[in-house]
């Protein structure tokens, strides 16, 4: 990336490159292992993203907070593929900043993962991410099938969102929505009321609807997204905080992960472009 942008610099952290965004409007961090963005800040407000204290950032492991982005299958991998790792691979790969555009009123950048070691099944895929940021932050996961087969996609933009303390935390907006609950064998649930979180939560909302709000205190942001097909939301409380390494023990208290995703079987006709969008 040449350097003669008035809003962007590259350094690293822990030998990986990263991009730092200072502008009036906001301030943003984003890893290039992973494409990963670490932090979102708009002027005057408070950070957007939470961040593991533990996170590991050497590129050895999937940054722990922030957004990862898993792709090109969400949870475990499926049975044609030989990497045996959780939400795909992008995000254990070094991303190439292709496109930067910034003025006044936001910066744009494009990003594409280092497809040099990709499975067999999904050589001619083609994959971009693109962050605007201005005094809100969209993100767009856009896949293009430039192979001669049908590709079966699964995906999440899965973003770590910053809570004041989970006891006051809410999400608004998928009452009487069901659910896969995760943790009763994906049992199917109907959401009644608010979504609170009082102990380990990992549901998969059966929707594509557009928005949702996340109360966080006296705060309420709106999430919004396209392209998806259903809403996460997850939180591993306290033994899962425990059991994971590069998760603070009380980590659970201050964060709620809400993702846009394809979990539902999503398939691209040769020649078909899709994207997956956040927006918050
Ligand atoms: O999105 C929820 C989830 O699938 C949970 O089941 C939990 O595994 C979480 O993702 C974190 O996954 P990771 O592989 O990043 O530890």
């Amino acid at each position: 990336m040449d350097s003669n942008y008035k809003y962007i610099t590259q350094h690293h952290i822990d030998g990986v490159p990263h991009l730092t965004i200072c502008h009036p409007m906001f301030s943003a961090v984003i890893s290039l292992f992973g494409g990963h963005l670490v932090s979102f800040i708009p002027t005057e407000k408070k950070e957007t993203l939470w961040l593991a204290k533990q996170a590991i950032r050497d590129g050895s492991k999937a940054i722990r907070g922030g957004i990862p982005i898993c792709w090109p299958w969400f949870g475990a991998s499926p049975n044609w593929t030989d990497i045996d790792t959780q939400h795909g691979f992008v995000r254990n790969r070094q991303w190439l900043t292709t496109k930067i555009l910034e003025d006044e009123s936001e910066v744009a950048i494009n990003l594409i993962p280092d497809d040099t070691d990709w499975p067999e099944y999904y050589q001619g895929i083609n994959l971009a991410l693109t962050f605007t940021f201005s005094t809100q932050v969209e993100i767009e996961l856009t896949t293009v099938n430039n192979s001669n087969k049908e590709l079966e996609l699964s995906q999440a933009i899965h973003t770590y969102f910053a809570t004041e303390d989970i006891d006051n935390t809410a999400i608004l907006g998928l009452e009487n929505t069901s659910y896969q609950d995760k943790l009763q064998n994906n049992k199917t649930v109907l959401q009644t009321g608010k979504v609170f979180i009082n102990n380990e939560t990992d549901r998969i909302y059966l929707t594509n609807q557009e928005s949702v709000v996340l109360e966080n205190g006296n705060n309420r942001m709106t999430i919004a997204g396209q392209g998806h097909d259903s809403i996460v939301i997850w939180n591993p409380w306290q033994q899962k905080a425990k059991d994971m390494s590069d998760f603070e023990d009380d980590g659970y208290i201050s964060m709620i992960c809400v993702e846009m995703a394809n979990t539902r079987g999503l398939k691209l006709s040769s020649g078909q472009a899709y994207t997956l969008s956040q927006t918050f």
